[in-house]
């Protein structure tokens, strides 16, 4: 795994609001991903995943992927690989902040002939607001043009604001909301088994379909930059947590937030 990205790496990153690192894990570091995850995910569902197809579920949205909120919490071995100091390091250069903590981490799986994931931000969920957040995307599987490997606008995380939208049905819903989007040309990120793209919390992404019939399977993890400060949105805050807060409150819970790397 590496320790810190390049100047070029970093450079991209901030002004197209995604980056992409091929071999972030190497053959063995993606082996222990896929096996902490994929036990992780079996334990959740009860049963491993079995190759059906999507589309059997009501509604658009549940079609889209498996969705494994905080495995690291259920996972003593994937609570191992996020808590990475190395990794909290990487985020933090890319999105120049003194400190990380953990908001989420999720494993998103399309599978078989899943629906894609409408373009959205990530940030306006979250129960903080910031232009600092930034997520890790690790590829598991390679995520091709025909699986449904992500698509970002670049440059986008400056043209819209915190305001929720749904991520709905229709996957370009919120260029209507936001006029500034139109015209930019999302770019596809291609991702080998191993790749780490990241993500500006705010830059506008979605992913293809899985038109396959194999698996896309990816890790995620979430970064609230240290310092963020309590908008009142609960998302993933325990409810005892939730309501101790009042707006504007400084979010440093290290039980719920993890702080996984400071500079110096
Ligand atoms: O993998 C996907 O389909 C979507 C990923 C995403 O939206 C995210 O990681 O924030
Ligand atoms: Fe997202």
């Amino acid at each position: 795994m590496f320790d810190s990205p390049t100047t070029a790496q970093t450079e991209h990153y901030r002004q197209h609001g995604f980056v992409h690192v091929p071999g972030m894990l190497d053959t063995n570091e993606l082996t222990a991903w896929r096996t902490a995850i994929d036990e992780a995910v079996a334990e959740r569902r009860g049963k491993p995943l079995d190759g059906k197809p999507a589309g059997h579920r009501e509604g658009a949205y549940p079609n889209v992927f498996l969705q494994m909120m905080l495995l690291s919490r259920s996972s003593d071995a994937v609570r191992e690989l996020m808590y990475d100091a190395r990794l909290g390091r990487f985020a933090a250069t890319l999105a120049d902040i003194e400190g990380i903590r953990i908001w989420h981490d999720q494993a998103l799986i399309k599978e078989p002939l899943a629906n894609p994931t409408s373009f959205h931000r990530d940030v306006p969920y979250w129960s903080f607001d910031s232009h600092e957040a930034i997520s890790l995307w690790v590829a598991l599987d390679d995520a091709t043009l025909e699986n449904g490997c992500l698509y970002i606008m670049p440059g986008s995380q400056s043209l819209t604001d915190f305001r929720v939208g749904a991520i709905g049905e229709n996957v370009g819903a919120i260029v209507a909301d936001y006029p500034a989007l139109e015209g930019i040309e999302p770019v596809p990120v291609p991702a080998r088994a191993g790749d780490a793209v990241y993500i500006d919390g705010m830059v506008v992404h979605g992913a293809g379909a899985n038109m396959t019939l194999g698996y896309r399977r990816a890790m995620t993890c979430a970064y609230m930059p240290d310092g963020a400060r309590f908008n009142g949105k609960r998302n993933v805050l325990s409810e005892d947590y939730f309501h101790s807060l009042t707006p504007g409150d400084l979010l440093d819970n290290d039980a719920e937030l993890p702080l996984i790397y400071r500079r110096g």
